[in-house]
């Protein structure tokens, strides 16, 4: 598949979830690499930023996008030779999706130790991150059901019943402003991330922060399933997550709309759930408070922000 198709792709959702879009920004590169004509050095260190910035112009939010771009092309521009930079993009583009893999597969062991036999678990959106921990748990024995929302206007819920289903984990499926009536069942919530902020505060799918307070006003734990890639170094200096609003016609049809002239529809895709309402963010290097995402980025990014331009 040609990079624009990728491209394409992610921007109308096709390709979701921030960990996969991360992956196929990945092999787009890749596959990019390989398919460019012998030019040069600056030449293809050209056409690979080029790539980089349709990659990055698909969606604002998933800070896993930037930061898969920014580890598979790093070191390109030092490279003596072309021939070098491409087999350095090729080698780092399989080597992030290797630990992609394997970062969502040790998320999930420590997510389902902390998913008891008998327990009921929420969860928001479709995260493939935090299903793995609840599936986990289930094949480990542990009785187990889930709550899932059904999450508007893109329905990513009949995504995650379906999942649910075909592991056979009881699950109830309700609507996204139920959550609360039904927080009095739950013993865990689990979700994913989109991004993380220095403050730990949470950038995840629209209606998660809501789950995050009914849970926290019933004293349920929130734990937020992210690969380090998720932790955005941007915000160290001073830069803010920018909130994706995707076209008011997924929420209501244009021709509905358009008989209702004084109605507006917003459609912001994704909320911010500030760290006080999070238990711990568990990531591939183990589960951290919050409070210790700066860590992660400058340990597991290698995020140094006086290296860093403004
Ligand atoms: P994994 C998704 O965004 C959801 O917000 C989900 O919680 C998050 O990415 C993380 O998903 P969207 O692409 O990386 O549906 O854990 O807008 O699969």
């Amino acid at each position: 598949m040609s990079l624009a198709k990728t491209a394409e792709q992610i921007r109308n959702m096709e390709i979701r979830g921030a960990g996969k879009i991360a992956r196929e920004a990945a092999h787009a590169l890749l596959e990019h690499a390989d398919s460019l004509p012998k030019a040069g050095l600056s030449e293809f260190v050209f056409e690979m930023n080029k790539a980089a910035d349709i990659l990055l112009a698909t969606r604002p939010t998933a800070v896993s996008l930037p930061n898969a771009v920014r580890i598979v092309l790093s070191g390109m521009s030092s490279a003596s030779t072309e021939d070098e930079a491409r087999i350095l993009v090729k080698n780092q583009a399989e080597e992030f999706i290797a630990s992609s893999n394997e970062a969502v597969k040790r998320i999930a062991e420590i997510c389902a130790a902390r998913i008891k036999d008998g327990m009921t678990v929420m969860t928001h959106c479709n995260s493939k991150a935090a299903l793995a921990g609840i599936i986990l748990a289930k094949e480990q024995g542990k009785n187990i059901s889930v709550i899932a929302t059904e999450v508007r206007p893109w329905n990513q819920g009949r995504l995650t019943i379906q999942t649910l289903n075909d592991h056979e984990i009881p699950t109830t499926y309700i609507v996204d402003s139920a959550v609360r009536t039904f927080m009095k069942e739950v013993d865990l919530v689990i979700v994913g991330a989109d991004a993380v902020t220095v403050k730990g505060a949470v950038v995840n799918k629209i209606g998660t922060s809501q789950i995050a307070l009914a849970a926290y006003e019933a004293r349920k734990n929130v734990i937020v399933a992210a690969e380090t890639y998720k932790f955005a170094p941007k915000t160290v200096l001073g830069q803010h997550i920018e909130i994706e609003e995707r076209p008011a016609s997924e929420v209501l049809a244009d021709d509905v709309s358009a008989k209702l002239p004084f109605v507006t529809v917003r459609n912001p895709v994704f909320d911010v759930t500030p760290a006080r309402y999070i238990d711990v963010i568990v990531t591939e290097a183990g589960a951290v408070p919050p409070e210790a995402a700066y860590t992660i980025m400058r340990d597991h990014l290698g995020f140094d922000p006086m290296q860093e331009k403004l």
